[in-house]
């Protein structure tokens, strides 16, 4: 059997640079809650991702619930079902109603559709920078102001994404982005919230460290989401290399166009105006009528080869079981239609010239 690609591989810094960092642990024994590494990580963050305040925490899905917190919001959340679990969830887990709303071509938000489902009870908008394809952002600021509703992005797959040479996680009130494993920088698992407002700042400090503001007082009940050192050691090493691991993924993606460009039924995204990509998935779209065969069809037969590819995201959101019977999801044609016809193809900084032929054969013989 041939070499087993997964969807993705973790970026790792050699073993000797990480031990190298974590040294320091032993030498202070501050092992979490906000140490050393912690706020060098953040420094260095905040200036790569030109973003004016940010904080670290232990996961994304934690750094998005934390942000829709800090909102105070009530009502109604507007979002799209097209993403990954965690979005819906943080709407969900902080006792507000999501209202879905349908994606575009791309899989991001559809910003026609935005205006037609805001009520008297709306207070955000929660859009997904899904693949790191970015969000019309221009366009949903005015109809928040229009509208005085907060914007928070789930930018989990934006990390390094550039609009107009502006940070894409400084745009909206706030964004979240994921630092896990599988992304194209990570600390283990980890992530962040970016903002504007000065004032969020303790609160969001507060709310990931039980609500605990000095020995003595706690005002607020807030849960525990801190990054330890461990996780700031793998992004102090992890952050040095990130521009080259970009720069190779760039090439896989290049090569994957290429090679795919004259299939029938295949389709995927290209570039976007003033947008510097982070490249950070590979998805297809499968016509079924043209390609002579579906999605699940080709995953299946990739797989008969040892090449795992991923159905994200697959199911759509409103149609799991936890939400299927308070939504529809046709009535998001386009996120539905998505969910049943892309597949993200194998991609990682180091996956190989003679790989991405291999996958590519494959497609293209449909056996
Ligand atoms: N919002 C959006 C839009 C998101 O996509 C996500 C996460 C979040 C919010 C929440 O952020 P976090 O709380 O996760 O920071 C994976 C990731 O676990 C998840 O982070 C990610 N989105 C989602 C799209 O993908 P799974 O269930 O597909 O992961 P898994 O374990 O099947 O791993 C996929 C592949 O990655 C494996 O086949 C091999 C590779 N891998 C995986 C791990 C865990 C590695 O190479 N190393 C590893 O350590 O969810």
């Amino acid at each position: 059997m041939e070499e087993r690609i997964l969807v993705t591989r973790s970026s790792m810094p050699d073993f000797d640079e990480y031990t190298n960092e974590i040294k320091k642990i032993w030498e202070t024994h501050w092992l979490t809650n906000h140490g050393t590494i912690y706020e060098e990580l953040k420094a260095e963050l905040k200036e790569y991702l030109k973003v004016p305040e940010m904080d670290l925490l232990v996961n994304g899905h934690l750094a998005l619930e934390i942000a829709i917190a800090v909102m105070n919001l009530s009502g109604e959340v507007i979002t799209t079902p097209f993403t990954f679990a965690s979005t819906t969830h943080a709407i969900v887990r902080n006792g507000l109603t999501p209202v879905f709303c349908d994606v575009k071509e791309n899989g991001t938000i559809d910003e026609d559709k935005i205006e037609s489902l805001i009520t008297d009870k709306t207070s955000a908008i929660i859009p997904v920078h899904v693949y790191g394809q970015i969000c019309n952002v221009e366009r949903i600021q005015e109809i928040a102001d229009k509208h005085h509703l907060k914007v928070i992005y789930d930018a989990a797959h934006a990390f390094g994404v550039t609009y107009k040479d502006k940070g894409i996680a400084s745009y909206g009130d706030a964004s979240m982005l994921s630092f896990h494993a599988t992304k194209v920088f990570n600390t283990i698992e980890g992530g962040a919230v970016c903002f504007h407002d000065k004032e969020y700042k303790k609160k969001i400090l507060d709310l990931s460290n039980f609500g605990i503001e000095s020995e003595e007082s706690v005002r607020i009940v807030g849960t525990n989401a801190k990054m330890n050192e461990f996780q700031a050691a793998m992004g102090v090493c992890n952050l040095r290399h990130v521009d080259g691991e970009i720069e190779k993924r760039k090439r896989v993606v290049e090569q994957y166009r290429e090679e795919l460009k004259e299939i029938d039924g295949i389709s995927y995204f290209e570039e976007q105006k003033d947008v510097k990509s982070n490249y950070a998935y590979f998805p297809i779209i499968v016509d079924q009528e043209k390609y002579g065969m579906d999605r699940n069809q080709l995953a299946d037969v990739l797989a008969a080869h040892n090449i795992f590819a991923r159905k994200y995201f697959y199911p759509i959101v409103s149609d799991y079981e936890c939400y299927k019977d308070t939504y529809c999801s046709t009535d998001t044609p386009c996120a539905k239609r998505m969910g049943d016809s892309v597949l993200t193809l194998p991609m990682y900084a180091d996956l190989g010239r003679e790989n991405v032929e291999r996958i590519c054969r494959i497609i293209k013989e449909k056996q």
